[in-house]
Formats: structure tokens, sequence, C-alpha cells
């Protein structure tokens, strides 16, 4: 009978690392899929992570199903890493909380939920946003709308074109921001920025969702998570995605956080038993083992602060190569203004070049990078950089 269905193009991000493996030119480079690298182009396991990894050998004693919710700690531990340590939220227990398989879990869980709240909810997100969030958002039956956020011209977020669209939406919609390192954008809201987005929220209604996958990369684990705070302390309602795949290098133990922020404890209550019932509804009970390691850094000061080091290396190392890219676009003459990739933050940059553009660069210097020119500045290296620019200053010229 399946027969009857379409067949479907693959996943247009996960598609091109297919490609890219099948291309026998020895300069390629892979700018696709957002996954951190090393100078060597390798995603290796972190030292906190493998050291939670022997602790865990020794401590796990069975594997036994773990609780509806997942390991409290980690539960705990990631709400005091969002929302921090002294908030207001977590003391007067306004927030229910389950661990996610990733934050793709989480994304889809809390999409669930909204739906059980308002079979017609609306969800506005940013133009452009993450290509998944369509389907991680759509297929639970929400109806995507798009506001304006980044203009491809100037290479900057068209702040006030987004304010004048979310001043019109309605009490109840739901508006889902990237709290950090937008996703494929690089172009973060400054702190001014969040304060009149929080303003807004707070006067009009609208529910913020906010999905934080890369909390760390951009200015800083506090600094990163300013706009999710102010939320948090502002509106009532809110709620929550988080990734531990990028900042924790956990990606294949797909390990996530949904929460929901409610106006008192009562609700929350409330919330806690939806949520996890939604969750029994698809997979029971999350996978145990990226949840514990986690939970083990974090509660651990020691291992937290090999932690932080790492994540601390991660972003310096992407800051320096968003200035090696800049430079060596200069050195190759190209007439372009790059110094935009400077002022963005975390692993990607969008070129802000035509699809031909990108499609030249993939088939006459083997750069591979998705269609939206959206690059993953963790793919660039000492060794490759002038390649790529050098690659880039040809196809604008072309
Ligand atoms: N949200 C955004 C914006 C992302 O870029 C990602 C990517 O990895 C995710 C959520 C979910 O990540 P994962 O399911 O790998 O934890
Ligand atoms: O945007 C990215 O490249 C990352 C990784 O289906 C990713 O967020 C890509 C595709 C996908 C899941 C994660």
């Amino acid at each position: 009978m399946f027969e009857t269905l379409p067949a479907l193009s693959p996943d247009p991000i996960l598609g091109l690392s297919a490609a890219f493996k099948l291309d026998n030119n020895p300069k390629k480079i892979d700018l696709g899929v957002g996954v951190y690298k090393d100078e060597h182009g390798n995603t290796p396991i972190l030292k906190a992570v493998s050291q939670a990894q022997a602790v865990l050998q020794e401590r796990e004693s069975s594997k036994v199903y773990i609780t509806p919710q997942g390991h409290q700690g980690y539960i705990d531990g990631m709400l005091n890493l969002l929302l921090g340590e002294g908030s207001s939220v977590l003391k007067d227990k306004r927030v229910a909380a389950v661990q996610a398989p990733g934050g793709c879990g989480a994304l889809r869980i809390l999409a669930e939920l909204l739906v059980r709240v308002n079979k017609d909810t609306v969800v506005w997100v940013s133009d452009p946003t993450w290509a998944n969030h369509m389907p991680l958002l759509g297929d639970a039956g929400l109806t995507l709308k798009t506001y304006p956020y980044f203009d491809k011209d100037s290479a900057s977020i068209k702040f006030d074109e987004m304010m004048d669209c979310l001043k019109g939406v309605k009490k109840g919609d739901v508006v889902l921001l990237h709290g950090c390192c937008h996703n494929p954008t690089g172009a973060d809201l400054t702190n001014e920025q969040w304060d009149a987005l929080a303003a807004l929220a707070v006067k009009n209604g609208f529910l913020p969702f906010v999905d934080v996958a890369y909390q760390g990369f951009g200015d800083g684990l506090e600094e990163d998570a300013y706009g999710l705070r102010l939320l948090a302390e502002s509106v009532d309602e809110l709620v929550v995605a988080a990734s531990c795949s990028k900042n924790f290098g956990l990606y294949r133990e797909r390990v996530g956080l949904a929460a929901i922020l409610t106006k008192d404890e009562k609700t929350a209550s409330i919330a806690q038993s939806q949520i996890q019932s939604v969750a029994r509804g698809i997979y029971s009970m999350p996978p145990s083992y990226g949840g514990a390691l986690v939970d083990i850094i974090l509660a651990d000061e020691a291992l937290r602060n090999v932690w932080q080091t790492e994540v601390a290396e991660m972003r310096d190392r992407m800051i320096t190569l968003r200035k090696l890219l800049v430079d060596n676009l200069v050195n190759q003459g190209v007439d372009k203004d790059f110094s935009f990739v400077n002022q963005q933050k975390g692993m990607f940059s969008f070129l802000c070049i035509a699809p031909e553009q990108v499609q030249h660069l993939r088939q006459e210097h083997s750069v591979y990078f998705v269609d939206s020119s959206r690059v993953n500045i963790a793919g660039i290296s000492l060794a490759n950089v002038e390649v790529l620019a050098k690659a880039i200053a040809d196809t604008l010229k072309a």
C-alpha cells in the first residue's frame, strides 16, 4: 500500500553531507550541517563528557527505564543553566519540564501540547528560520506564519518591521524566538531589542516560545541567556525548547529539555502531567544516557569548570574563524563587504549570496553549504580558509 505515497527528497541539510562524502576532490570543504569541528575537521567527544562517561560507567548499575520526566538532576541543572540560579520562576515552582530526545524532540512535544491547548494555534516564526521548525511544529498541527527578521541586502535584522508585525499578533498566538546564535543567519537581537520585544510580549499577550540550541556559542553561557531570562521574568507564560547537542557535543545521544513556565505552581503541575502524557503518546520515557552525563557534569564543580572552558574554546575558535574568513576575503580583493560575518554569533552566517553562486561554489570548487547561503563557520580551518576565500572570490566574479 505504501506505493501510493510519493517519494520525498532528503533533509536538505543532512542530504548535503551525503553529497560531500561522494566528492573526490581532496580540497573539498564542508560548511553544511551544523556540527562543531576542530582544526582537523573532527568533532571530538568533549573532555568533560569523557570524564562523565567514566563516572557513569562506575555509577550505573541497571538499564531499567528511567522515569517519564527523565533524570530530575538533569532537569534541575538545565533549568538553572537556562534561567539562572536565582530565577524567581524556579523559586516559585512555576515550571514544568521533561528531558526530551534532543532539541528536536523538545520542539515536537511542545508543539503537540500547544495543539492540545488549541488546535488552531498560530506560531509565528522568523523569516528565515531553521528549516526543521516547519516539520517539527507544522506536522504536529500548528499553523505557521512568518514575521520579518533578516534583510539579505543589508545583512542585518529588520527589527522595526519585525516589531510592526508582532504588534499585530493576536493574544494566544505563539512567537518562536531563537534564544541565541540564530540558525540560519547568525544575526541575534541586541539586549535593547530583547527589552523592547519582552515589553511587547507583556503588552500584547502573545506566548513567547524560545528555542535554545547554542547556549555558550555566542557571547557566553550567561550572556546568551539574556533574552530568555528577561522573558521568563517578564511574562506569565513561556515555552522553552533546549538542546545539549552542540554545547555538550552530545549530538547522537539525543538530549534536550522541554519546559513550560506557567502563571502559578498549580498550573505547572497540570502542564507537567500534560507534557508527560504527550511524551507517553510518542515514546513514553526518554533515553537515559545523554541526560545522565549532563547531570554529572553540571552537578560537579570541577567537571563543570572543565566543560565551561571547553565551551569557551569552541566559542573563541568560531570567533577567530569569522575574522580569518573576512580578512582572507579582503586579501582576495573581494568587493562585497563581508564584515557583517564578524558581528554575527555562533555557528552560522548567511553569506548573502545568490543560490546560483552557492551552486557554483559546490560544482566548481567542492565547497558545500545549503542553498540559502548559510555556512557552518566551524567547518572553516586555518588550513582551508585561503582556498575557501579564493573560491568565493572566483564565484563572485563569475
Ligand atoms: N533548534 C535549532 C535552532 C537548531 O539549530 C537545532 C539543531 O541542532 C535544534 C533545535 C535541535 O537540535 P537537536 O535535536 O540535535 O538537539
Ligand atoms: O541546522 C543544522 O545544521 C543543525 C543540525 O534534521 C541538524 O541544527 C540539521 C538537520 C537536522 C537536524 C539537525
